[in-house]
């Protein structure tokens, strides 16, 4: 993890509101957001909830809808898992009009479709039991292999598998009144497939030139090579598409691919390319025909493990289309650009005005000349890739603990422009949220890590927000959560500023959301540069005084190795650390060594001496702005107190320490930790509280560094033994001192 990254665990703080549905746990595959009837659609295992927006819970529906009779005996019989294979998981949920949804199952290895009546404002919510029909080649039968639909004028495009055995790879699509349409079965065509995305774009005006494009992975065979590589791709198809009246009948007339390429310079001149895509976010305009694309890709190289977002531009997508197609004289040739002539009207052109010419109306693809077909069928692929804007990622991790799996985008209008901020999934069930700014010159970019929100153990799925709120998904359940909580940024101008969150601006007294119409004179914020000796001026700089903060105590035997917490607020401060050793009046800067180190995470010695005893503060310096972050009174214990005063019980390993602090601990927190225990693990819970005790205690004897244990750990931090006032937000206590365990 990048180092002061802001963590903050989300459970238990008013900043989220949380759904596991009725029986406790959801199976979440599915998610609609209906903004019109301010209602969220949720798609579970064998269930179907419909919840309000406000997020309190009242007027919950739940359509419980399992398999169909026998189904999932069949299912079982197959030799698919009853347990987590046999159940009918939701993972189709699309607007199909103005009174219904249209929504899928995989119907135990039995994919079933229906129509869910919703009403003109969501009033009632019931599945119209006629209208269950199959859901082949419209949901996969799997609950989790990746898959790709969208509904355009009452019929469904969907990219999956389409068989029991998950060996037919196709696009569909289905309902409505026309003829069902898919691809051949050609590996040209789609070479094992993973579908990540689908969409309508339209390229104008004209409806007969609407197009649905599909955002993919696939395999492709190098001519020089027996091994398969992953590559993305982007594909599109007219949506009057109406397949061949002698060749490809029933298929797709006007499929064409193109590879989408998301890559860094490597040493050599070797590019390292992110070829893996995982996510696919449409930031819309206003007219719909040129979203920006954000792309989320990961690496599958062997030596080097990350993630990059590139972004596209309709302009270069439909550039690519219109250029040469890609051509090989057989497998074993390289690919090359198609230098032939290109028969008309020119395949992937939907029929339209533009495509007629004054002798030969092409109302229909079944009006194209068998020639034309001939050509597309042979020539699925076009030779030029689509580049990103600036032909570069906007933004490259790497080295992060967990994969990134989903992207979510907000433009949000600031005091100094528009930034996007990208919400990013974690497979690890985190959300990190993260500003890219433009620099000068238009081809650099700085990101600047915000926050980084701990939601849920598991795959995470991320939809847009009305009302300044993001939906985060996982098996377990369903998460609402506040795009912001300024209020956690401190209470100073600088803080405030420094933060640099477009979300948030000092308004005079306090850090809080920046509303671009709001009144100029009290807002406070620099996102581009930060820099808190400009926009607060007139405000306190430092905060300063050394006793701003509550004091904790933390007790260390002597010899043994202890570790001072403090996190910097900002990813970009420096610590310094200071100490008041009785009698002494004077604040010295620690001195480190061997013995002392200075971590990422805090002060750790590695063997404590009785001299090492007094206050240490830790400070924190950025733009000019200093301030004290933590303030920890360190008490030595000596080691004949310890034998004396803590004989050793038998069988007991470690001796008691005093534990003053623990006697403090409120009962609230407890039961409040329970239920987060219960989310992230179902661990013994008397355990967690003898492990609670011992981190309150400030000894840390023999613990790992794993998951439970930093949850467990976050736990701890929760307003125990504190004196003072509370300066520092829940999401700062929340590290584990890792380079302690170690020791
Ligand atoms: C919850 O959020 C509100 C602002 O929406 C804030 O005023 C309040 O103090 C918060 N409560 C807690 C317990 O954090
Ligand atoms: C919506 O579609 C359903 C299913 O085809 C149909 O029964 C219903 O009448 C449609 N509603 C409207 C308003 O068109
Ligand atoms: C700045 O802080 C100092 C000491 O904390 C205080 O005396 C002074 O009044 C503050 N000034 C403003 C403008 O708040
Ligand atoms: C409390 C604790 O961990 N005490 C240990 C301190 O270090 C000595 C020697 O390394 C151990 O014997 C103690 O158990």
């Amino acid at each position: 993890r990048p180092p002061g990254l802001r963590r903050a665990l989300l459970l238990g703080t008013n900043r989220s509101v949380l759904f596991f549905g009725h029986q406790g746990f959801l199976g979440f595959r599915s998610l609609y957001l209906d903004e019109y009837r301010d209602r969220l659609f949720i798609g579970g295992k064998d269930v179907l909830y419909s919840l309000l927006l406000d997020g309190a819970g009242a007027d919950t529906k739940e359509i419980y809808w399992p398999p169909l009779p026998g189904q999932t005996e069949e299912c079982f019989r197959k030799g698919k898992d009853p347990g987590t294979d046999c159940a009918n998981y939701i993972r189709v949920l699309h607007p199909y009009n103005r009174t219904h949804l249209l929504a899928c199952g995989t119907g135990a290895f039995h994919p079933v479709c229906a129509f869910v009546y919703v009403g003109h404002r969501g009033e009632v919510g019931h599945l119209d039991p006629t209208s269950v029909e199959t859901g082949r080649g419209r949901c996969p039968h799997e609950p989790s292999r990746a898959f790709a639909s969208t509904v355009i004028g009452g019929e469904l495009y969907a990219g999956l598998t389409a068989d029991f055995l998950g060996r037919d790879p196709g696009i569909f699509r289905s309902m409505g009144t026309r003829s069902a349409l898919r691809t051949e079965v050609d590996q040209r065509l789609l070479n094992d497939p993973k579908f990540v995305a689908a969409h309508l774009i339209p390229d104008n005006d004209d409806r007969d030139n609407d197009k649905a494009y599909f955002f993919f992975t696939e395999k492709v065979m190098e001519a020089d090579s027996k091994e398969h590589a992953i590559v993305s791709r982007v594909a599109r198809v007219c949506v009057n598409d109406a397949g061949g009246q002698r060749v490809l009948v029933n298929k797709w007339s006007t499929f064409n691919k193109a590879r989408l390429v998301c890559s860094v310079p490597g040493p050599g001149g070797i590019d390292t390319h992110f070829d893996e895509l995982e996510d696919i976010f449409l930031l819309r305009t206003k007219d719909g025909k040129s979203p920006e694309i954000y792309a989320l890709f990961s690496t599958i190289s062997h030596v080097f493990q990350g993630s990059a977002v590139c972004v596209y531009r309709m302009a270069d997508i439909r550039e690519v289309f219109n250029g040469p197609f890609a051509h090989r004289e057989t497998p074993h040739h390289q690919w090359g650009a198609y230098e032939g002539r290109v028969p008309y009207p020119r395949p992937g052109v939907c029929p339209s005005k533009t495509t007629n010419q004054p002798r030969r109306q092409y109302g229909t693809t079944k009006d194209f000349p068998d020639e034309v077909l001939h050509f597309a069928r042979a020539h699925p692929l076009m030779y030029k890739p689509v580049y990103p804007r600036h032909r570069r990622p906007l933004l490259v991790k790497t080295n992060l603990p967990h994969r990134l799996r989903q992207l979510v985008v907000d433009r949000v209008e600031a005091e100094d422009g528009q930034h996007d901020v990208l919400f990013l999934g974690t497979d690890a069930g985190s959300v990190l949220k993260v500003v890219v700014l433009q620099k000068t010159s238009l081809a650099t970019t700085e990101e600047v890590v915000l926050e980084e929100l701990q939601v849920f153990k598991v795959v995470t799925i991320s939809v847009p927000f009305p009302q300044q709120t993001l939906y985060v998904g996982s098996s377990l359940g369903v998460a609402q959560v506040r795009l912001h909580q300024c209020e956690t940024y401190g209470t100073a101008c600088a803080e405030c500023c420094l933060a640099r969150d477009p979300y948030c601006a000092w308004d005079g007294t306090a850090c809080t959301r920046y509303q671009p119409s709001g009144k100029r004179r009290y807002r406070r914020q620099d996102v581009r540069h930060s820099n808190p000796v400009h926009q607060c001026l007139d405000q306190n700089l430092t905060v300063d005084d050394f006793e701003s903060v509550e004091e904790k105590v933390l007790y260390g035997a002597e010899d043994n190795s202890t570790f001072l917490e403090c996190v910097p607020r900002s990813p970009q401060a420096s610590v310094q650390w200071f100490v008041q050793r009785p009698p002494d009046e004077q604040r010295d800067e620690v001195k480190t060594d061997e013995r002392i180190l200075q971590t990422e995470q805090g002060l750790l010695f590695r063997k404590l001496h009785r001299h090492d005893a007094g206050v240490y503060y830790c400070k924190t310096l950025e733009h000019g702005f200093t301030q004290t972050v933590a303030k920890t009174a360190l008490e030595v214990i000596a080691s004949e107190q310890l034998a004396h005063t803590f004989p050793r019980e038998r069988g007991d390993e470690s001796p008691r320490l005093p534990c003053p602090e623990l006697r403090m601990v409120p009962q609230a927190p407890k039961t409040w930790f329970k239920d987060i225990m219960h989310l992230i693990s179902s661990q013994n819970l008397r355990r967690v509280e003898e492990y609670c005790a011992r981190l309150w205690c400030g000894s840390r004897p023999h613990h790992r560094k794993s998951k439970l244990a930093q949850a467990k750990h976050a736990l701890a931090g929760v307003d125990v033994g504190k004196k003072g006032r509370t300066a520092k937000p829940h999401g700062e206590r929340n590290r584990v001192p890792r380079q302690a365990a170690a020791t």
